[in-house]
């Protein structure tokens, strides 16, 4: 191959060969777990879910709790995409089990804005 024809330094391992330099866009490595509140779901759970899957300190759960309470939805922890799928499914789980709706959502950081 002729060094022009060369693209291999324009890839990387997040990108396919159908992907023209211009619309490479990496794939984000960070992932925000967010916490959303319901009306349903005992405080007492979500502090000790917070506790046991995302291993918070007693006070700082009940803190985000509360956060989550009031304003809606809470950040619970940044993580591996991997690491975020699993403790977003096992919360559902865990919820599931004891019949409660809580659910969280999965936020890409933008690497930009660190
Ligand atoms: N709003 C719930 C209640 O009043 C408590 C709650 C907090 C639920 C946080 C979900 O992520 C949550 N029992």
């Amino acid at each position: 191959m002729t060094p022009e024809h060369d693209q291999s330094t324009h890839f990387t391992p997040n990108t396919t060969l159908e992907d023209s330099p211009e619309t490479i866009s990496k794939k984000p490595s960070l992932y925000d777990v967010v916490m959303l509140n319901d009306d349903y779901t005992p405080m007492d759970f979500v502090t000790k879910i917070l506790q046991t899957i995302f291993h918070l300190p007693e006070y700082e759960s009940n803190q985000i709790m509360m956060t989550i309470h009031t304003e809606g939805q809470g950040h619970c922890g940044t993580f591996s995409f991997d690491v975020a799928n699993t403790k977003i499914l096992q919360v559902k789980e865990a919820a599931e089990k004891e019949g409660h709706p809580l659910q969280c959502k999965l936020n890409p950081v933008n690497e930009d804005d660190e």
